[in-house]
């Protein structure tokens, strides 16, 4: 019999499979992202009905379906503006953001740098793929020149965005890389992104097997180098980030880039919100009030 007693049940990966399994390509890169991010939960031991997922569209925004959290699966390019009502309405909640590159940096290029410049107090976690996959292969804002998808067939001929140096520039508090194949890295930089009072960019190179041949995982296992296993970076020095942010080629940094502290979060700067969450108030407007305001506006 309960007695109201117990210490708090443990949150385990039971709690946090999601109903529907994983309709992901064999070998996805985003499965490697699911796994790490149940994994960081488990470790933070926050609770299910504290977190929210919240996703546009895409092949990666599928992700809030295969977690058992609460969830959105918004519109292509909308989720981090959905993500912000959803933690200015209750900031209480754990937030996160899941999509792909081209959600992100495309079509939701103008709601990724305003809601860092805001430091809502979210993870967005990018699974990068540097391709279009559920629309079958096309062209992303990170492809790289010379990349031949199923809209360039001659080659994209247009310059990709460097997503670290923009979220460095837009002001954004945490900044961070990961790659699918470095699980114990990626959880790491998940839980790190979580515990982080502000924005966290988390762009997670996850490779698509089925549409991207030359971003494999065989192409980015000897190239990606820890920052961390360098003692001399310094993850305050914005710098610094910006001078790894440029770097590609045979060594690709991987890793907390930038990470500041000193600055409020939306919610916490917001002072109707200094007497807690909305979500708690008694917003009812009283009758009297809500007439005078009708009469005004007729
Ligand atoms: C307004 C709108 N425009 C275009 C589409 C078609 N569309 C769906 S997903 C997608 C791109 C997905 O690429 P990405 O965000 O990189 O996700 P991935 O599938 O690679 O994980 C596009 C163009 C759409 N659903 N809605
Ligand atoms: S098409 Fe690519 S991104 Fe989509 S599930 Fe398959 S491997 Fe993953
Ligand atoms: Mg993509």
């Amino acid at each position: 019999m309960a007695t109201g007693l117990e210490p708090p049940r443990q949150v385990t990966m039971a709690d946090l499979k999601g109903k529907a399994d994983p309709d992901w390509c064999p070998g996805c890169g985003d499965f490697g992202v699911l796994a790490a991010v149940q994994k960081a939960l488990i470790e933070l031991q926050i609770p299910n009905h504290q977190i929210v997922t919240i996703s546009g569209i895409g092949c990666s925004s599928n992700f809030p379906g295969f977690i058992n959290t609460y969830g959105m699966h918004t519109l292509h390019g909308r989720a981090l503006a959905v993500a912000t009502g959803v933690k200015l309405a209750n900031h209480g909640l754990t937030v996160m953001v899941t999509g792909g590159d081209g959600d992100g940096f495309g079509i939701g290029g103008n709601h990724f740098v305003h809601t860092m410049r805001r430091n809502v107090d979210l993870l967005y976690i990018v699974m990068d793929n540097q391709i279009y996959g559920l629309t079958t292969g096309q062209t992303s804002p990170t492809s790289r020149i010379g990349m031949k998808t199923k809209s360039n067939p001659f080659g994209n001929i247009e310059a990709p965005v460097n997503p670290i140096s923009l979220a460095l520039a837009a002001g954004c508090t945490f900044v961070a890389r990961g790659f699918s194949g470095e699980q114990k890295h990626l959880t790491e930089l998940i839980k790190q992104g979580i515990q982080h009072a502000g924005f966290s960019f988390l762009d997670v190179f996850s490779p698509c097997v089925t549409y991207n041949h030359d971003n494999t995982y065989q192409w980015f296992r000897p190239r990606v180098k820890k920052l961390e296993d360098d003692p001399a970076y310094d993850p305050t020095d914005w710098m610094a980030a910006m001078k790894q942010s440029v770097l590609w080629g045979d060594a690709i940094p991987i890793g907390k880039f930038f990470e500041r502290t000193d600055v409020p979060t939306l919610h916490g700067a917001e002072p109707v919100l200094k007497e807690g969450p909305l979500i708690h108030r008694d917003l009812r407007v009283a009758p009297d009030v809500a007439r005078s305001f009708i009469e005004e506006l007729m």
